[in-house]
C-alpha cells in the first residue's frame, strides 16, 4: 500500500487527489490519509492541500528496499533487496539467506548493525542511518583462492563510486580500505562458504561512513564523507553508483576470472604503492618498499636486501597512514 502510494505520487510529479489515489488503490480516502501520515512520519515531505490533494516534495535519506530498487539500473545485483532497520550484521543475514537459497545478486541493507564485523573478528562501528551497511550474495564458479580478488574489484569500484558522487579524492589502502585524506571511509569483508574446491556462495560486505559528524575516540583513523566534504550525501546515490559499476566488472570477471583489466585502475588509486610499508605476517614483522600489485591481487614488495616478496594477506601499514611513522 505504502509503496503503491509513493510510486503513484512520484510518477505523478504533481498533486494527486485523495479521491484519485483511493480509487486506484481500492481503499477509502481515510486509509489514504493514514498512509500519507505514515510516510510523513518516515521523513517524506508530502504537501497536502484540501483542494488539490497530495504532492511528494522530498524523499528522505532512506535506503529502504523500495527507494533503492526505484533508482537502481542493474541486471543482476539488487533484483532482490532486503532492508532492515537493525540487524546484528548484514553479512550474517546475507549468509543466512544464501544458505536458504537466495539468488545471486541478493542485497541486504541495514540502517544499523549491532554487531558489525571487520576482518579477523574485529568490530565494525555501524551507527544508525549515517552509513551504508550492505552485503551482496554472489554465486560465481571460482576457486577459493580467487575469492579475495572480488574484494579488490569491490574496493576499486567503491573508490570510483565515491569519487563520482562526492568529487572527493579517494584512495585504496591494499587490500580493502578506501581512504579519503589518509583516513578510512570504507571497509570490505568478503566471506565464503565452500566445500573442498567448490564455492557455495560468497558474501561481499561493505561498510561506508557517509554522514557521520564524529567518531568515537577509539577510531582515530576513521572519517566520513560528510566530515571530509562538509556536506551530507544521499546514501542511495552511492549505493546506486557502486552497484552499477561493480556489476559491470563482476559480470566480466565471472566470464573471465582475471584481474588484468582491473589492475591498472586499482594501481592508479592504490596509496600503498611506492611507499615504505610495515608488514605484519605470521608473527613476522618487517619494512619494505611496496612496488606493485601482482596478477592475483597480491602486494609485491622489495625487501631491504633487494629481494622481492609476495604478500598474499596480512596487515600492511603504510608509512604516515594509520599511525605508522
Ligand atoms: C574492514 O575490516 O574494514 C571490513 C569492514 C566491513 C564492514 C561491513 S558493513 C556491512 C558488512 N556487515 C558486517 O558485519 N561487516 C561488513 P578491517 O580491515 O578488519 O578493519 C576493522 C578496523 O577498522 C577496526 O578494528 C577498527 O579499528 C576500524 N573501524 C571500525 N569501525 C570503523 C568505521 N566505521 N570506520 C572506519 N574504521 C573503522
Amino acid at each position: 500500500m505504502k509503496e503503491f502510494v509513493l510510486k503513484f505520487l512520484r510518477d505523478q510529479g504533481k498533486y494527486a487527489s485523495g479521491e484519485e489515489i483511493s480509487q486506484k488503490l481500492g481503499v477509502t480516502r481515510a486509509s489514504v490519509w493514514k498512509i500519507i501520515k505514515k510516510l510523513q512520519a518516515e521523513g517524506y515531505t508530502i504537501q497536502s492541500s484540501p483542494r488539490k490533494g497530495y504532492r511528494l516534495v522530498e524523499t528522505p535519506n532512506v535506503i529502504t528496499r523500495e527507494e533503492v530498487a526505484n533508482i537502481l539500473q542493474t541486471q543482476l545485483l539488487g533484483k532482490n533487496i532486503q532492508y532492515y532497520e537493525e540487524v546484528d550484521s548484514t553479512n550474517n543475514k546475507a549468509k543466512e539467506v544464501a544458505r536458504l537459497g537466495a539468488s545471486e545478486g541478493t542485497i541486504i541493507l541495514a540502517d544499523k548493525q549491532t554487531l558489525g564485523r571487520g576482518r579477523l573478528g574485529r568490530h565494525w562501528s555501524s551507527p544508525a542511518k549515517v552509513g551504508i551497511w550492505m552485503s551482496i550474495v554472489l554465486r560465481p564458479q571460482l576457486l577459493p583462492y580467487q575469492v579475495s580478488q572480488l574484494t579488490l574489484i569491490a574496493g576499486v569500484n567503491m573508490c570510483e563510486a565515491i569519487q563520482e558522487v562526492t568529487g572527493l579524492e579517494c584512495k585504496i589502502k591494499w587490500p580493502n580500505d578506501v581512504v579519503v585524506n589518509g583516513k578510512k571511509v570504507c571497509g570490505i569483508l568478503t566471506e565464503m562458504s565452500a566445500e573442498m574446491e567448490r564455492i557455495n556462495h560468497i558474501v561481499v560486505g561493505i561498510g561506508v561512513n557517509v554522514n557521520h559528524k564524529s567518531f568515537p575516540e577509539e577510531l582515530p583513523h576513521a572519517t566520513s564523507l560528510a566530515i571530509e566534504a562538509k556536506k551530507d550525501y544521499s546514501r542511495r546515490d552511492i549505493i546506486k553508483a557502486f552497484l552499477e559499476k561493480f556489476e559491470r566488472d563482476y559480470i566480466q570477471y565471472k566470464e573471465n576470472p582475471t584481474l588484468i583489466s582491473i589492475l591498472p585502475r586499482y594501481e592508479a588509486s592504490c596509496i600503498t604503492l611506492n611507499n615504505r610499508v610495515r608488514i605484519i605476517m605470521n608473527n613476522e614483522e618487517f619494512i619494505a618498499q611496496a612496488i606493485k600489485i601482482g596478477e592475483q591481487g597480491d602486494l609485491i614488495v622489495r625487501m631491504n636486501n633487494g629481494e622481492e616478496k609476495t604478500i598474499v594477506s596480512g596487515e600492511v601499514s603504510v608509512r604516515g597512514l594509520y599511525g605508522y611513522s
